[in-house]
């Protein structure tokens, strides 16, 4: 890593990543400035000035960029913002929180990417180690900056993350211990150039694993990008489809999951019994416990864990989440689901006429993806935020699109559009940030929305 104490090093971008990261690199004792182009950061800043570090908020200065010694960029940030690319003309060169992070952990690490089903993994791997007695930390693009880690006084065992491509983007050196990759579709196509490309960011995960690590991989994901033999880790696959052959990893039949593993791992044959799980419905979520197992196998954990953590998984919010019964139609908040892959796994799981709020900000989406689910299931789709235009452009030849200002009326229509024994369902297959700060905040609106709705409904 080239961070040097002579100039400064540039953080940029003070969300949750930057304001973490310029913490930790004052804390090694660089020099840190830290920008954010939205004056409301200035309320972080002024948490960094107290640790003597200058800020630049409410504008970038390409002065301040180009002569940085380094400019941390913030996962969400893209790469090809302008004054980023002049310094980096000038040869100054970008570094992300991956190669830092891995430059001072010492703690073995299981790492977690994929278009869909991260978060959860993520959190079921936390829940397998720490059922088998292995003080863990979780952290990455599920919320905990990953140097937070490096910042806490209370070791480890295993360091659990999830990993956003843009993430991986700027990783040279990364090199955990357990990569998984869960599966791609999709997604982020305004910031990645082709599906190659955004492909090829997922895939460099593992990109500098050593044969002594472990690599986990869905089966189904093809190998135009990177072909498995090429990796130096141990590969160890899965997948839902009966169609492919397992060596070593997990099979998943029926409502089972059978390991087949190397003695290091387990000493005997490990089955998963999937019946009934109703906090991680649908097949999607038997790779997600495939992964989660092998994940936490390789990361020490006891055999005998997996399948109390599995029982006992909590589910998480936004994701296929029941919020209400209003008149018989019941109501789901899937705000997380924020590209088309999501969706498909969302409407698979009803048996019932779906009415679906749809859209937000686009990321170069495909509706078209859609048109086969949404043709067997949604009897009604309302539209909402920057992307409505193009989805009744997409879907009006299928079934009935309208078109609403906000939440409210989106709930309103919805319910209004809905019979008895309907669902209800947001899953927007977009980004939230053209009306909100998160995916988050959408959903929270939504469960407001219908909760009024619920009171004024029952009086
Ligand atoms: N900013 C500038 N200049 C610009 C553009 C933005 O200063 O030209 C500033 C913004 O004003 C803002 C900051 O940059 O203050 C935002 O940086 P960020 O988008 O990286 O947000 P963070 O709060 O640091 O959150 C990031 C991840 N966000 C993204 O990758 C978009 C969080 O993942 C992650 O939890 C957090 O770091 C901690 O590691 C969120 C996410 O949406 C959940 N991830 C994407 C996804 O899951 O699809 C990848």
């Amino acid at each position: 890593m080239q961070v040097s104490p002579k100039s400064y090093t540039l953080v940029l971008g003070l969300g949750r990543s930057g304001l973490s990261m310029a913490r930790f690199l004052a804390a090694k004792g660089y020099a840190v400035k830290a920008t954010d182009i939205d004056p409301a950061a200035a309320k972080n800043a002024k948490e960094l000035n107290r640790l003597g570090i200058d800020t630049q908020i409410g504008f970038h200065d390409q002065n301040t960029f180009n002569r940085a010694d380094a400019i941390v960029v913030s996962p969400g940030i893209p790469l090809n913002m302008p004054l980023v690319q002049k310094a980096v003309s000038l040869g100054v060169p970008l570094l992300g929180d991956l190669d830092i992070f891995y430059r001072y952990n010492k703690t073995p690490m299981v790492a977690i990417t994929g278009t869909n089903g991260k978060t959860t993994v993520t959190t079921l791997v936390r829940d397998i180690l720490i059922a088998s007695g292995i003080p863990t930390f979780m952290g990455g693009n599920i919320g905990t900056p990953l140097v937070e880690y490096l910042m806490n006084p209370e070791p480890s065992q295993v360091v659990v993350a999830e990993i956003s491509s843009f993430q991986l983007d700027l990783a040279r050196h990364f090199a955990p211990e357990t990569a998984v990759l869960l599966n791609l579709a999709p997604d982020h196509l305004d910031r990645y150039e082709s599906m190659a490309d955004y492909a090829r960011s997922k895939w460099s995960i593992f990109r500098n694993q050593a044969p002594t690590h472990t690599a986990i991989i869905n089966a189904g994901i093809s190998d135009t990008f990177c072909a498995r033999p090429g990796l130096a880790a141990g590969v160890y696959e899965f997948s839902s489809n009966s169609g492919h052959t397992i060596i070593k990893g997990a099979r998943i039949v029926d409502q089972a999951i059978d390991l087949i593993l190397p003695e290091k791992f387990a000493d005997r044959p490990v089955r998963i019994d999937c019946q009934n799980l109703k906090n991680l419905p649908g097949t999607h979520n038997l790779e997600n416990i495939a992964a989660a197992a092998l994940a936490g196998l390789s990361a020490g954990a006891n055999p005998g864990a997996i399948a109390s953590a599995v029982t006992a998984f909590t589910p998480l919010p936004h994701r296929m989440a029941f919020v209400a019964r209003i008149n018989d139609i019941q109501f789901y908040n899937d705000s997380k689901a924020t590209n088309t892959d999501a969706v498909i796994r969302a409407l698979e799981f009803f048996e019932n006429r779906v009415v679906l709020i749809l859209g937000g900000r686009k990321k170069d989406t495909d509706f078209a993806l859609l048109l086969s689910a949404v043709k067997t299931k949604v009897v009604q789709i309302i539209a909402m935020g920057e992307a409505a235009q193009d989805i009744v452009r997409v879907f009006s030849k299928v079934c009935k699109v309208t078109c609403v200002s906000g939440m409210k009326q989106a709930v309103k229509d919805a319910f209004d559009a809905a019979r008895p024994a309907d669902v209800v369902l947001l899953s927007p297959a977009c980004a939230s940030f053209d009306m909100y700060d998160s995916y988050g905040d959408r959903g929270d609106d939504f469960i407001f929305c219908v909760t009024e709705l619920e009171h004024r409904y029952n009086g």
